[in-house]
């Protein structure tokens, strides 16, 4: 991505979910609650679900 783009994450999902990590902070994000985030700063971004730590994603913003 990069610097000033805007993620939105949706859960589709019946189970709950977040998003936590590098400063990323949802809220709890119930079936059809949406989540996001503008990148302002250069950098790698790992995050996961607290409810389900396996799940993990990252997000590389470039200049
Ligand atoms: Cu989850």
């Amino acid at each position: 991505m990069k610097i000033g783009q805007t993620v939105r994450w949706t859960n589709y999902d019946t189970a709950i979910h977040n998003v936590v990590g590098s400063g990323l902070e949802s809220d709890t994000l119930q079936q059809g609650d949406t989540f996001t985030f503008t990148f302002e700063e250069e950098g790698t971004y790992d995050y996961i679900c607290t409810f389900h730590p396996w799940m993990e994603g990252t997000v590389i913003v470039e200049a």
